[in-house]
């Protein structure tokens, strides 16, 4: 089975780029070793989607997080029927790496490492160079791009890595980031990006149930009709609900 087979497959399904990079090309200090994944594990078939426009420049997050809730969806589906693919046509075992998540929220990494790391292995397939965002920027969808990842056992050689550094430092990022998290270059504050990203995540829930647990019966009778409550439960069945996409939407490298 070759990559092109797996190429024109990916583009069919619906992804807007597709990568490969040979596992040895993949090079994440943080992340856990993909043999701990797929065990034999050759390779990784990498797929780019693009964020529409429209709704990341849009000025309501509500809207902004319907295209990621697709790129999320298609980009989920596509690595199930991906990883069928590969299973069937290549007689071999392949692995769906999630979108976002589930993640792994024991006490070492708290949710914030990904079993493995997409931005590492969107440039180690040759789909885009890492910014000063920490982001990855696509030569051709600039950083209004989203990843998802298949392991295989197959062994596909990595596709050329983009030499060009599309990042020209403009620092915008930096700039417009408001909860001031990539300051230090080379490192994403992740907890001062959450508390601003997330509004209604793990640490708003937390600071909402101390605060109910701790007062009193009028209190908590007023506290069940804070719209912070309804916002909390919304997101709970949205998953990782993000209002801050300042750092991918200010981006002016490739943007056309
Ligand atoms: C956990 C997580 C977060 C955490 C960050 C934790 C962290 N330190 O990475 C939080 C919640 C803060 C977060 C925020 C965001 N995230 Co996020 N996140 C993830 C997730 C699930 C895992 C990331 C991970 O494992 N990180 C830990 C390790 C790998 O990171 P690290 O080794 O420390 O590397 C860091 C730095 O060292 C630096 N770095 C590493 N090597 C190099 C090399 C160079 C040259 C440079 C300059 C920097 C650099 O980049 C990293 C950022 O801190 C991935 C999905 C996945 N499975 O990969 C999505 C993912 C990284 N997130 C993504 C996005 C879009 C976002 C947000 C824009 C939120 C939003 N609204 O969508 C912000 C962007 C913040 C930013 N500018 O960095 C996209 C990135 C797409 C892209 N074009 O690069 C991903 C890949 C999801 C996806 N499926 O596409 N995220």
């Amino acid at each position: 089975m070759n990559k092109e087979k797996i190429r024109e497959y990916g583009l069919e399904i619906g992804a807007d780029a597709v990568g490969f990079a040979s596992i040895k090309d993949y090079r994440s200090k943080k992340s856990p070793d993909p043999e701990s994944i797929l065990p034999g594990v050759k390779s990784a078939v990498v797929m780019a989607y693009r964020e529409n426009s429209g709704s990341l420049d849009s000025p309501n997050a509500r809207i902004s997080f319907a295209s990621r809730m697709g790129c999320m969806e298609l980009g989920n589906k596509n690595n199930y029927l991906m990883t069928r693919f590969i299973e069937k046509e290549g007689k071999t075992k392949a692995a769906p790496i999630p979108f976002s998540y589930p993640l792994n929220m024991g006490p070492e990494v708290m949710g914030l490492v990904g079993d493995f790391s997409l931005r590492h292995a969107a440039v180690a397939a040759g789909l885009g160079v890492f910014g000063r965002h920490n982001l990855v920027i696509h030569p051709v969808l600039g950083t209004r791009v989203v990843f998802t990842a298949i392991l295989t056992e197959l062994e596909l050689a990595s596709d050329e890595p983009v030499k060009d550094d599309l990042c020209d430092q403009c620092s915008i990022c930096v700039e417009v980031c408001p909860g001031r998290a990539l300051d230090e270059e080379g490192k994403t504050d992740a907890i001062k990006c959450l508390k601003n990203s997330q509004p209604y995540g793990i640490m708003s829930m937390m600071k909402y149930y101390s605060k109910f647990i701790g007062a009193s019966p009028e209190e908590q009778k007023k506290l069940l009709k804070d719209p912070l409550l309804l916002n909390l439960y919304q997101a709970q069945f949205i998953g990782f609900y993000y209002e801050c996409y300042k750092c991918m939407a200010s981006c002016p490298a490739c943007v056309k």
